[in-house]
Order: C-alpha cells, then structure tokens, then sequence
C-alpha cells in the first residue's frame, strides 16, 4: 500500500453548490463531472465530495437516509459512475463522505428501531428510559441547539442525536449493525472510490454510563462531547473496521475529530495502530470563540493560530500524518477570516495558502478558495440555508443579545459563507445556474471567478496551480522537519522546514502594512532560490527584510 495521499492535495467540493448542469439551482454530478477539466488544471490529485447519498437534507446530506443510493436532486448512479471515470482519467481520486455516527431518522433502520423495543433493528440506535420524573436520560446537549435526547412514545424512550433531531445516533455497540456499515463501504470500495473522509468519527463509542456533563458556555445543556468524543471503545471499533475493510484496499481516510487533542489524534493516525491516515481536528478554529462559542466576531490573534499550528506540526512529527485547512463547508471564508477580503484579498489569500501549504500534512483546497472568494454578506437571516444559522439565531436572541449584535456573529461565522455558489464566470448566478439558485449568490463574481482568473497570471487561482505544483517536485515540502522562525513575532508567521543540507524558509506577515522581519543568521545565508512568493518582486532573503502588506515567500536554501 502506497502512502499516495502525502503527496496530493484534495480538492473539496460541495456539491450543491458547485455546478448546477440542469438549471433547477441545485449543484449536481453531471456539474461536477463538466468541470473534472479545470480541477486537473488546477493541478489537484483527489477530490473530496460532500455526501451525495440519498437524504431529506435537513443538514445538507449529513443525514442519509440510503447509504446505497444516490440522492436524485444530484443525478443517479450512472452520473455517479460516468463522474468516478471521469476523476480517475482526468488524474484525479475520489474521496467519499462517510457519515456513520448517524443515519437519516427517514432510515428504514431508524423507522424499523423506533417500532419497538423487540425487533431486528431495535438496538441500531441509542435508546434509554427516562428519569423517574420523565425528563431526558442526561443533560447532553445537541450540537444544532436543545437536548441531544427525543423522546418517542411508541418505545416510551428517548433516542440519542448529538446533531438534529432528524440525525439519531447510531449504536456501535452493536456488532450486526457495524457489520452492516462495512459491508457498504466496501460497496463503495468496490465500485473504485479512493477513500473516506469519515466525519465525526470519534464520537462512535458513547460512555456508556451516559454521565451528566460540564455545562456549554451560557447554556443549561451539558457537552456532549464529554461522554462521546474519543470514547472507551472508539480505538477497537476503528482496527476492527480497518482489518475488516480499509486494509484490503489501497485507499485513503481521513477522519473528522472534533475536540481532540493532539496526542489524542496520534494514536488514530499512528500508522503502526492501524486506524486512520489522518485526521481533521479543529484546534486552530476555535482562535476565534467568544463568550458565546463559535457564533462571536471576536478576530483571532497570530498567535494562538501560530502557536496551535506549530504544535500539531510537532506533536505529529514522526507519529503520524497531519491534515491542513483552513476551509471547509462548515467553516467561514478564510479570506474573510485569516487575511483581508477588501484591499488584500488576492495577497492575504496567496499567503495564507503558502503558511498552509508548506506545512507537513496533506492540504486540503475548499472550493472557491482557490479564487479567494470571501464571506457573504446576507443582511436578513431569511437569506440563510442552514439549519444552525437559524437555530443560533433564535438561541443568541433569547439570551438577550440585540439583533443587530447577533446577526453581525451569524454573518461572522455562518456555514453558509462557504455554501455560496461557485463563482465560475461573469454571467449571471456566477455562471453556476441558469435557474434561480438555492442559496444566493456572493454578489462579488463580477470580479472574483474562474474564468477571469485563469486569464490573469496574477490570479490567485494562478498562484494555486504553481503553489500546488511543487508538492510533486520536492521532496522538502512532504518530508522536512518543522521548526518555527521568531515563535513569538507579532506580525509574521515564519517557519522552517529542513531535509539533509537542504532549508525550506517560509515567512507570511499577517499585517496590512510594511514590516520588519529579523531571520537568523543561518537562514540568510546560502544559495537561496525563490520558490513562491505574492508580489512581483519579492522580499529578498536577508538577516533583515522588509515584508510588504500580507507577503508571503518561500526560499530554498541547498
Ligand atoms: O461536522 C461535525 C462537527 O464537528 C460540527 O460540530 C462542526 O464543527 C459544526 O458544523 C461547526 O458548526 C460534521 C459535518 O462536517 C457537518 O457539516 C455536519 O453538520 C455534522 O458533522 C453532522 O453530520
Ligand atoms: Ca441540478
């Protein structure tokens, strides 16, 4: 088995929203299968898809309701088929979303469980009795908002969703149900699909004493986290689906771990424990919390980013594989976020991408982040898709907050700033669809999309395609050694990374105006070659530059 994964980087698509090829505004697989050019041109070697299978949607598809089929507002099965053959031509992997913390409550597993306390499928989710007065089993709280418990008067119990209400978790103590779960992936596997991101996959095995929890921050319900997340048996159920399925393929995993740590994160991804290739941890996203948690327009400083960057870097070295991003589907615009989506937009998106993409680790590309697109700015919340938006919404109001303040927090942090249509020319709907899309479109395509930017050599859509490009040319930037530059400079991320004679320097100020940058000696000195860099003439290796507003370089030194 090949370590492929460590020399590629994965391009991220959100199917509904990345290209709509019948005109009834929902993204499907003939859109995706359209544009298998341009991500081969964008130089990437796999994609990850969001969920396609068949769902009601009431989370976007992280609620199946079929693990077999296709969803019909995406195509069928042969536009699945006709896209997979499509990737594999064109180059490019294919890496499904596996979503087995919880199924649809529209599964007929889920329909067949909620019947009874007494047939095949009555223990495929998490039941318990009420307290003696009727109230829920614990105080856990759903991630979406409310009690994490529903109760269902035919069993006279309440099932467990850590997510919705529609999202019942299943039971991995049961060893009919985990059986089933293998048997599909490897349907899938089989099919020729290169791998799993495998989401929330530390919250498999639930403590099974079901213990009260700490509460969340302004709120009455316990974390649920506490009793689920890197449970008792969490390890086991991974190296039995590892022996039974992922090892008899050549294939690639990655799997979502909500607060983890690191040293929890090396024995998923330690490769001598048979688990995981990587994980997805979420460190680096919660810089910006505030008294409210994720919903908050507090701005991050350099360094705490910095600082839990650097430690996953370390923390892994030699013990496993890390993931890199700064994009997803559930997080804000990393422009809009990390850099400047106004006067900086296409340098602070370049640099940000070098910090990120030259750390070890396998980088992962959010679509449209590859053209720098930025936050939405919805001014009503009626303009909002998704379900936690809205519940926040309510939730923030109701502790008082005024609306203003929090709709400033959902525009801050909303999943649905990444769940914009892709922006792919200057035709109306961003040439994403003739109809009328189903979510609205981020009214800046007129100078952010695909088409122009292929044009302009000084696009970051450009300096993706040289920045991705030299991942496959040295070696330095998969194998070296990671250390930071100056770990307690204010305005500059810098760090090296070292392989034999060789020094990779990489150095991205954080700041909207000139600054000074002090290296070591060692570093200043030698054959230094530019690799990348996001001005026209870039700062020169030296003991002392001068970096220009949200620079980034990178210098080879041999
Ligand atoms: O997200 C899991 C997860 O960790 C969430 O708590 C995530 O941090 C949250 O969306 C942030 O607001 C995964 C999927 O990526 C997400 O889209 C799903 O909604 C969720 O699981 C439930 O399946
Ligand atoms: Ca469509």
């Amino acid at each position: 088995m090949s370590d492929w994964w460590k020399k590629s980087t994965v391009y991220q698509v959100y199917p509904q929203s990345f290209k709509d090829s019948n005109g009834d505004g929902i993204g499907d697989l003939p859109g995706i299968t359209e544009k298998m050019s341009y991500l081969q041109q964008l130089g990437i070697n796999a994609i990850w898809l969001n969920p396609i299978y068949q769902s009601p949607l009431v989370d976007n598809g992280y609620d199946i309701s079929d693990y077999y089929k296709i969803n019909p507002i995406y195509g069928t099965m042969d536009d699945f088929k006709t896209m997979l053959e499509a990737a594999h031509e064109h180059g490019i992997k294919l890496i499904m979303d596996l979503v087995v913390n919880h199924t649809s409550d529209q599964h007929h597993w889920f329909k067949e469980s909620k019947k009874s306390r007494d047939n095949p499928f009555s223990d495929y989710y998490i039941w318990r009795d009420p307290k003696p007065d009727g109230s829920a089993p614990n105080n856990w709280g759903a991630s979406f908002g409310g009690s994490a418990w529903e109760y269902v008067p035919e069993r006279g119990q309440y099932y467990l969703h850590l997510y919705a209400p529609q999202q019942p978790d299943l039971n991995w103590e049961n060893p009919n149900m985990r059986q089933k779960i293998y048997a599909m992936m490897r349907f899938w596997f089989d099919m020729g699909v290169n791998g799993f991101r495998m989401d929330t996959i530390n919250l498999l095995s639930k403590d099974q004493s079901f213990p009260d929890a700490p509460l969340m921050p302004n709120s009455q319900y316990g974390t649920a986290y506490a009793g689920s997340a890197n449970g008792p048996r969490i390890h086991e159920f991974l190296q039995e689906m590892n022996r039974e399925v992922l090892s008899k393929y050549d294939v690639m995993t990655v799997g979502e771990t909500p607060h983890t740590t690191a040293d929890e994160a090396a024995l998923y991804v330690d490769p001598k424990r048979h688990e995981l290739n990587m994980v997805f941890q979420f460190e680096h996203m919660h810089v910006d919390y505030g008294e409210f948690g994720r919903y908050s327009t507090v701005r991050f400083k350099l360094s705490d980013l910095r600082a839990s960057m650097a430690h996953w870097q370390t923390s892994l070295t030699n013990r496993g594989w890390n993931s890199l991003f700064l994009n997803n589907h559930d997080q804000p615009r990393m422009v809009s976020r990390f850099g400047d989506d106004q006067q900086f937009r296409v340098q602070s998106a370049k640099m940000l991408a070098i910090i990120l993409h030259l750390q070890q680790g396998t980088p992962f590309v959010f679509q449209g982040e590859e053209l720098g697109m930025t936050n939405v700015k919805f001014n009503s919340i009626e303009q909002f898709r998704d379900l936690e938006a809205k519940n926040n919404f309510h939730s923030l109001l109701s502790k008082g907050l005024s609306e203003g303040e929090v709709m400033k927090m959902i525009r801050h942090k909303s999943r649905d700033n990444s769940r914009t249509p892709m922006q792919w020319n200057t035709s109306v709907n961003a040439g994403f669809t003739t109809g009328t899309p189903w979510i609205e479109t981020n009214p800046n395509y007129g100078t952010i999309n695909a088409a122009s930017e292929i044009e302009d050599q000084d696009s970051v859509f450009n300096f993706y395609k040289g920045l991705i490009s030299l991942r496959s040319k040295y070696d330095i930037i998969t194998d070296g050694r990671f250390d930071l530059i100056n770990p307690n400079d204010s305005a500059i991320f810098g760090f090296t990374r070292k392989l034999g004679n060789q020094i990779l320097v990489v150095l991205g100020s954080f700041m909207n105006a000139k600054v000074k940058a002090e290296l070591p000696d060692e570093l200043a000195t030698g054959d230094a070659k530019l690799l990348i860099g996001n001005y026209g003439t870039p700062a020169k290796l030296a003991t002392r530059m001068y970096l220009k507003p949200y620079e980034g370089v990178a210098y080879l030194i041999n």
